[in-house]
């Protein structure tokens, strides 16, 4: 069966109605936006003639994402995420804004107010026996003049992929730094090599994933935040070479330039540099700012996250 009805005085004047657009006050913006929603929605059920159980099914399917939390975790996997970097990037390329290190997907995992450092930071707080990870870099402007006390802000899983704050078991802010650039703009940390990260495999998000034959899985990656004054805020992402998933990310996070190696050191001398004493492996990431006097430009989108309106 297939009926049309979108097209009738009933159905434009309940969509009004609905939107709030035959009554004062409000919110002209929500209602601009509920109505093109909702009419979206409606034209949905009408074209792929959507049954009541397929529906409903899709009601309490939300019901379930927001008992778990995860709304913020089905957004990046249904591209979501890129969309609005893609959008970001064409906007910064009518700005003559183009350039530099490229942005990527912030994710939902961030967590405010980690210990602040400069030049170095140790970011495991050693309870894990993984691979000893030196991560460094330099900060640079576009004309690759180093850039002093910029504020690099890293986050990264640990081995089995979970992230500490939402990870209760792990120690507080373990694998969150915030690493001020030293005299030449160089940030270097001292961790573990994080590993890739899952979606709960019985939460919403994998739930509807499995529908669509695809899998949740995000390859080792180490997220940023690059701000300093002056300049275009910055965030970011590594994504280790040679993970299953480096190039297969479910969150779609993943740009050539932002695909990093991660080479085996077994040389002492280089150990020694670092205060260690094993081989490590290390991952270097260079990252390039660009110059933006614009406010809004120097600070990241408002969203919620972790503890950030605790922290001044
Ligand atoms: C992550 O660690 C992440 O970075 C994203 C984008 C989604 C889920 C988990
Ligand atoms: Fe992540």
């Amino acid at each position: 069966m297939s009926v049309k009805t979108m097209h009738t005085p009933e159905v434009k004047e309940l969509l009004e109605k609905v939107a709030g657009l035959n009554q004062a006050g409000g919110n002209e913006r929500v209602k601009t936006i509920v109505h093109r929603v909702m009419h979206d929605v409606f034209q949905i059920i009408e074209d792929l003639d959507i049954t009541p159980e397929e529906f409903w099914s899709a009601v309490y399917y939300i019901n379930e994402l927001g008992k778990n939390g995860e709304a913020a975790l089905l957004a990046p996997g249904l591209g979501m995420d890129k969309y609005l970097d893609i959008r970001m990037d064409a906007e910064d390329e009518q700005a003559g804004l183009a350039g530099g290190t490229p942005r990527t997907i912030e994710g939902p995992l961030y967590v405010a107010g980690a210990p602040e450092s400069e030049g170095f930071a140790r970011m495991d707080d050693g309870t894990q026996d993984g691979e000893t990870m030196i991560l460094t870099g330099v900060v640079t402007d576009q004309d690759g003049q180093p850039l002093p006390n910029t504020l690099v802000e890293v986050w990264h899983a640990d081995l089995k992929g979970g992230y500490s704050y939402f990870d209760p078991s792990q120690s507080e802010y373990n694998l969150r730094r915030s690493i001020r650039t030293d005299a030449n703009g160089r940030y270097t940390a001292q961790s573990i090599i994080p590993s890739g990260y899952g979606c709960p495999p019985e939460g919403a998000t994998q739930a509807l994933l499995n529908q669509l034959g695809r899998h949740g899985r995000r390859p080792a990656h180490i997220h940023y935040f690059v701000s300093q004054p002056g300049y275009k805020h910055l965030t970011t992402q590594i994504n280790l070479a040679g993970d299953e998933y480096t190039y297969d990310d479910f969150a779609f996070a993943t740009r050539e330039e932002l695909v990093c190696d991660a080479v085996r050191v077994d040389d002492a001398a280089a150990a020694e540099q670092y205060g260690l004493n094993q081989p490590f492996t290390k991952v270097e990431f260079n990252i390039q700012l660009v110059a933006s006097d614009k406010p809004e430009h120097q600070q990241r989108h408002e969203r919620k996250r972790a503890l950030e309106d605790d922290i001044a």
